[in-house]
């Protein structure tokens, strides 16, 4: 079994949870905020079967797209603030960002 974590745009996550319901994949979605652009964004934590892992892929991938955003760098990211003039600057996010782990054991009670 795997534990899937997938990152994604609040924008395609009713999209992608309702995908994942309708092909039988039970999913957990978190409210997270992306530490660089410090927005909010929806974790999935998605339990699998081996054999399914590849599915469940697919339709994250079909389900997420990549977007642009505008995002004014703030003074921390490495200028001074003597120098610093806050131009935003365009920033491409996801589709999905996506971790597939190893599950020791799994219990359902
Ligand atoms: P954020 O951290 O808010 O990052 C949003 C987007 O900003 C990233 O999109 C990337 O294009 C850009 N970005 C991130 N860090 C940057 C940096 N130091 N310099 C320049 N640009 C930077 P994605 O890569 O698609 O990531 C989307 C979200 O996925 C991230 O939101 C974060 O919540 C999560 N994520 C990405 N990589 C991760 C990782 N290695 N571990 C845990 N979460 C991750």
């Amino acid at each position: 079994m795997k534990l899937i974590f997938a990152i994604v745009q609040d924008q395609d996550s009713n999209r992608l949870s309702d995908a994942l319901t309708k092909d039988n994949f039970g999913a957990t979605k978190l409210a997270t905020t992306g530490g660089f652009l410090k927005a909010g964004n929806t974790t999935f934590i998605i339990g699998v079967e081996d054999d399914r892992v590849d599915d469940a892929l697919d339709i994250i991938r079909d389900n997420c797209k990549a977007r642009e955003q505008m995002m004014t760098p703030s003074a921390s990211l490495g200028v001074t603030v003597d120098t610093y003039v806050p131009y935003p600057i365009e920033v491409q996010v996801g589709g999905a960002t996506v971790f597939v782990m190893p599950v020791e054991s799994f219990h359902h009670f």
